[in-house]
Order: structure tokens, then C-alpha cells, then sequence
């Protein structure tokens, strides 16, 4: 392996995220499609982590060559952790992609973004011809907005006028996410806020208006993508 140092080595996942077996189930189906030479896009989340583990292991057993393009420092430290290359949309673009979501509609549109990384997602799924989102079955959902929020990237000084364009598109709660554990909002990787939104409605153009208020960096409404949606259920 390399210089890894204990740092990143004793990095961990809280157990009661990942204590479920839908996400076991899709977390291996991921792991079995990985081939020698792939070039990866890894999502976020505790579900993405999961199929890591799975990958990881098989790259020791199979010496397999893979590399990772990550959509977060969380998950560039544990592709590190794990002994899976990483590398950049700079020098390379993803074979194929996994992410996990929040909501899952009968369309196939997602909400994602729990973890504040829906730009960097949103780079990489539009960066790669195929996406599998891996889920396990209480994320999916009649309708967008059951049970999350939408998250929004807003440029700080934009603000409020973000907020007063979003009230005009039917948002009916804005919440600027807080901090975990401190005062304070929560700063994304980008140095952005985040606003977690609910619609009266969310209709097929909502994505779009959403994007082009001025000071929008990103929302976590992924609307008609080219996606492969794999559930498991938990029992
Ligand atoms: C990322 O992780 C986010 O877009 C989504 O909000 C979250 C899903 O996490 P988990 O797999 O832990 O439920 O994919």
C-alpha cells in the first residue's frame, strides 16, 4: 500500500448508519460488477461506504486495478483507508458510478444531498454514461419531498435573496442547515450554506428553476438522469 497513517486508518462509520440489510444486499451488487481497469465514480453516503468495503476487498483478493473518483473528502479518506486509488475528473472520467439517495420516486428522480456533497454528485453522475443508485427500500417513496427536505448549495452572500426567489417557487420551509455538534451553520466543501427546502409541489421543471436563481450553486433534486436505480429491501 503507501504512507497511510493511523489518521486516516482509524477513521470509522457509525455502525447504526449502516445497520441495515438492504444496503448490505446493494452494496454487493455493486462490489460484483467492479473490473479490472475501472475507473469508478464513488457517491456519498453510508450505503456507498458499505460497497467500498465490498470493492475493497475484492481489489486485495483478485488484485484488481481500480481507480476512485470521489464526490467527498469524507470519501476520498476512506477510499485511502481502504487501499483504492483515487484520482481526478481532471486526468480521468468515470466508467460507471455509484451513489446512494434519500428519496426514490416511481420516475426514477432522486432527492440527495443528506450529506451537503449534491454538487459534486450531480458533477460526477453527469460526467458518467452509467449510474447505478443503490438503495435499500425506505427510500423509496410515492412522491419527492415525503420524507426530506430538498437541500440547496447557496453562495453565503446570496442568501437571502435565494430565499425570497425560493418562496416565489412554492417553498413553503426553508431551513438553513445548522452545524453538527456546533453553532452555527453547516459549510459545505465548497465554502457554500446549505438550505433544506420543502414544496408545496415539486414538478419536473423544479430542478431547473431551482438552478437558475442566481447564487444557487446546486440543489439535491436530480429530475430525469440516466440512472439505474438498485433497491434491496431490509428484511
Ligand atoms: C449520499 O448519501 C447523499 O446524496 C444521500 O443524501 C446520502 C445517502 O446516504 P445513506 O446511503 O447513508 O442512506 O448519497
Amino acid at each position: 500500500m503507501n504512507w497511510n497513517s493511523n489518521l486516516i486508518q482509524n477513521l470509522s462509520w457509525s455502525s447504526e448508519i449502516i445497520n441495515a440489510a438492504g444496503k448490505q444486499k446493494v452494496a454487493d451488487q455493486i462490489a460484483a460488477k467492479v473490473k479490472d481497469g475501472d475507473v469508478l465514480g464513488v457517491g456519498s453516503g453510508s450505503t456507498v461506504y458499505m460497497a467500498l468495503l465490498a470493492i475493497a476487498e475484492r481489489i486485495r483478493n483478485e488484485k484488481l486495478k481500480v481507480l476512485a473518483i470521489p464526490t467527498s473528502l469524507e470519501i476520498s479518506m476512506f477510499c485511502s483507508k481502504l487501499g483504492i486509488p483515487l484520482t481526478t475528473l481532471f486526468e480521468n472520467k468515470p466508467d460507471w458510478l455509484f451513489d446512494g439517495a434519500d428519496e426514490v420516486d416511481p420516475d426514477n428522480s432522486l432527492i440527495k444531498g443528506r450529506g451537503g456533497a449534491m454538487f459534486k454528485e450531480k458533477l460526477l453522475i453527469s460526467s458518467s454514461a452509467v449510474n447505478y443508485i443503490i438503495v435499500d427500500d425506505s427510500k423509496v417513496v410515492k412522491k419527492l419531498g415525503t420524507n426530506f427536505p430538498v437541500p440547496i448549495e447557496v453562495f453565503p452572500q446570496a442568501l437571502l435573496h435565494v430565499e425570497a426567489e425560493l418562496k416565489k417557487l412554492g417553498a413553503n420551509s426553508i431551513v438553513l442547515r445548522p452545524a453538527k455538534g456546533k453553532d452555527g451553520p453547516i459549510i459545505t466543501e465548497n465554502n457554500n450554506l446549505i438550505f433544506d427546502c420543502y414544496f408545496n409541489e415539486i414538478g419536473k421543471s423544479m430542478e431547473q428553476d431551482i438552478k437558475s436563481i442566481t447564487g444557487v450553486i446546486e440543489s439535491g433534486l436530480f429530475i430525469g438522469y440516466n440512472l439505474e436505480i438498485l433497491v434491496a429491501s431490509n428484511d
